[in-house]
This record gives structure tokens, C-alpha cells and sequence, in this order.
């Protein structure tokens, strides 16, 4: 199952706002901002990519075999949501285009696991999520840190990482 790692904190003590829905489940749901950075500093902005994260882990905790990563923040961040998290070998990684688009997903041949192509996990340099809710999925199966961004935002930083275990 998919696990998100880069900042652990409870919703209560991340915003002072009441954490409404997710509060009934679970006060301490782990959940990953754009960068661990992010968690630190909370404004309203980042607020609302936490809970774009934390929607996303929920949905990842009810389906083992699978994560969506959204490309592209709803506040028009250029980031991968999540940017930084856990898979098991042989899971589904699907980046499905939100907002700020288009966007892509290049797997760094210089910061993946030995052995592995990046060129066939990859999107090409060239191709593009040009629309909504369009998506590219891959599986993983070396175990591993890969390094992975998006072309266009690079040099916005839209990087992201993925761990295989
Ligand atoms: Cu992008």
C-alpha cells in the first residue's frame, strides 16, 4: 500500500482550522505538502495543497495496488501532488493533469535505480498532458529512488521523487 512520507503532521495543529470530514477518521492522518518546506509555513495557499495531499492519501489507503499523483496544484502551483512518497514494487503509479498544464513526467536517467530504462518509463521530452484529468500511469517494479519532473516546469520546480520498496 501506498505510504506518503516527506511530512507527517495532524491537521489540527498544521492550520488551526477544524479539520471537519477527515477529523472522524483520523486526527493524524499523514500527509505530504509540495515540499516538506511547505508544511512548516502555513498560509491559506498551502492550506489548500495539504488538503488536496491528504484527499489524495485517503483514496490511496483504498486501493493498495495503486496512487494517483496529481499534476499541478488547484491554487495553479506548478508541483506534483505528491511530491514525495512511497510505492511498493510492481504498484501503479498513475499522474493524472489538474491544473497549470501541460505538463509531463521524465524520469531522471542520472537518479534511478541501476539497470532500469528511463526512456521506457518516461513520457517523451516532447509529448504533453495538454487537457484535464488526462493521465500517464507506470509501474515500477526495481526497487528504489527515482527522480522524476516535468519538462515544461523544471526550472519552476516541478520535481518530484519516488521510492520503490
Ligand atoms: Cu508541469
Amino acid at each position: 500500500m501506498a505510504t506518503v512520507t516527506s511530512a507527517a503532521v495532524t491537521i489540527p495543529s498544521f492550520t488551526g482550522l477544524k479539520a471537519g470530514a477527515s477529523a472522524s477518521k483520523s486526527t493524524t492522518i499523514a500527509m505530504a505538502a509540495a515540499t516538506p518546506k511547505l508544511a512548516i509555513k502555513a498560509s491559506l495557499k498551502e492550506f489548500s495543497v495539504a488538503v488536496i495531499a491528504t484527499a489524495a492519501s485517503v483514496m490511496f489507503a483504498s486501493n493498495a495496488s495503486a496512487i494517483d499523483v496529481l499534476l499541478g496544484g488547484d491554487d495553479g502551483s506548478l508541483a506534483f501532488i505528491p511530491g514525495n512518497f512511497e510505492i511498493s514494487s510492481g504498484e501503479k503509479i498513475t499522474f493524472k493533469n489538474n491544473a497549470g498544464f501541460p505538463h509531463n513526467v521524465i524520469f531522471d536517467e542520472d537518479e534511478i535505480p541501476a539497470g532500469v530504462d528511463a526512456s521506457k518509463i518516461s513520457m517523451g521530452e516532447e509529448d504533453l498532458l495538454n487537457a484535464k484529468d488526462e493521465t500517464f500511469s507506470v509501474t515500477l517494479t526495481e526497487k528504489g529512488t527515482y527522480s522524476f519532473y516535468c519538462a515544461p516546469h523544471q526550472g519552476a520546480g516541478m520535481v518530484g521523487k519516488v521510492t520503490v520498496k
